[in-house]
């Protein structure tokens, strides 16, 4: 067999290296690059995330929120917010490749003033009551394990009139929208915004089975603002009695934008689970790395595989995050367990990228 002789093996290893060398350096000039030296750190065969499994136990990190509230007020931060940071991220302001955390403290009589940005928002309540949050006109009242959204673009401002601290944890699709490169933000000229609609509306006309008759779809976010836990808990109270539990998720729901079927938030799935007593789930793993809060009781998540797994013991208000393909199973011993989870599903799907598999697949 002939070979072109700049490419014969007789020829020295290094002298092949250094000839290679020279010509990376000489197309880099014409800003080129060799795609064959980096071909198989881009197209690996599964995924192999710098995000890493990570637990925050609420217990740990009250105290902290709490000083941050002695520290800076919420409206000289803006939004007084400690970020859940990932470990293999650190510095880059995020919980998983995709998507931004952080636990946000706001005080009796305190007021986050008014702002809008690109970038789409949840709110998931983890401590307190009666703290609102008002977007696009309308107030809502938060309670623990509700979830609330912020679309993008929309103005929205929050405030504390309990007597009480809350804490909710944010999450946004802040790294995703910095990969598109359009940020877009501004501040409301007040602190607040004006309301035009009564506390309730959205909920009232979008989330009762019913929809206006004339009602056009204009965006892909959900027109419910706010799904109250009290109805979620309720609906998997109600399902629980069918007994049609999947063997990796116990009971789980996603939350639905009800004008479109698809999901509340166009690019962060919102999902709430229930793990019955003695739950002892099988093996899972996704490709939309997932963030969990854990709404009610105990239990332990089994992370990864063999040598390598972890577990996570995790109670009420605790958060966990499992990056995209690491394997896991939920336990749940000591009792019922309600969980809420958010991840990129809804943007994986779209594109066609979502994969998941179950058991030792
Ligand atoms: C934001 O607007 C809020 O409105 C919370 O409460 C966290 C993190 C980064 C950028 C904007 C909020 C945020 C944020």
């Amino acid at each position: 067999m002939t070979q072109h002789p700049s490419i014969d093996r007789t020829q020295t290893d290094s002298g092949v290296m250094q000839q290679r060398k020279a010509y990376y350096d000489r197309i880099g000039q014409h800003k080129l690059a060799p795609l064959w030296e980096v071909l198989h750190g881009l197209v690996i065969p599964q995924p192999k995330s710098a995000c890493q499994p990570a637990l925050w136990h609420y217990a740990d990190i009250r105290d902290e929120i709490m000083e941050a509230g002695r520290l800076i007020t919420a409206k000289e931060a803006e939004r007084r917010v400690l970020i859940l940071e990932n470990p293999g991220m650190p510095g880059q302001s995020r919980i998983t490749t995709s998507l931004y955390a952080g636990l946000q403290l706001i005080l009796p009589g305190e007021v986050a003033p008014s702002h809008r940005h690109t970038q789409s928002a949840l709110r998931f309540v983890v401590e307190g009551s009666g703290a609102f949050t008002a977007v696009d006109g309308e107030k809502t009242i938060m309670e623990e394990g509700d979830f609330i959204i912020t679309p993008s673009w929309t103005w929205h401002d929050h405030g504390n009139d309990s007597d009480r601290p809350m804490v909710w944890m944010d999450g946004l699709d802040i790294p995703l929208v910095q990969a598109l490169d359009c940020s877009f933000s501004e501040k409301f000229p007040e602190d607040s915004q004006p309301l035009s609609k009564p506390t309730g509306d959205s909920l009232a006309r979008y989330g009762a089975g019913l929809l206006p008759v004339d009602h056009e779809v204009t965006t892909p976010t959900s027109p419910v603002f706010n799904y109250p836990y009290r109805r979620t808990r309720e609906a998997l109270e109600t399902m629980r009695r069918a007994e049609q539990w999947d063997a990796c998720h116990g009971l789980k729901l996603q939350y639905v934008n009800p004008a479109t079927g698809q999901s509340a938030m166009p690019t962060i799935g919102t999902f709430m689970q229930l793990l019955p007593k003695g739950f002892d789930g099988a093996t899972y793993r996704s490709s939309d790395a997932t963030v969990f809060s854990v709404v009610e009781g105990t239990g332990h998540t089994m992370v990864g595989e063999g040598d390598a797994a972890q577990r996570f013991d995790w109670g009420k208000r605790d958060t966990f995050v499992i990056p995209s393909w690491v394997p896991y199973r939920h336990v749940a011993p000591d009792g019922d367990a309600v969980v809420f989870s958010f991840s990129d599903r809804p943007v994986q799907k779209v594109l066609g990228l979502w994969r998941e598999s179950r058991g030792n697949r």
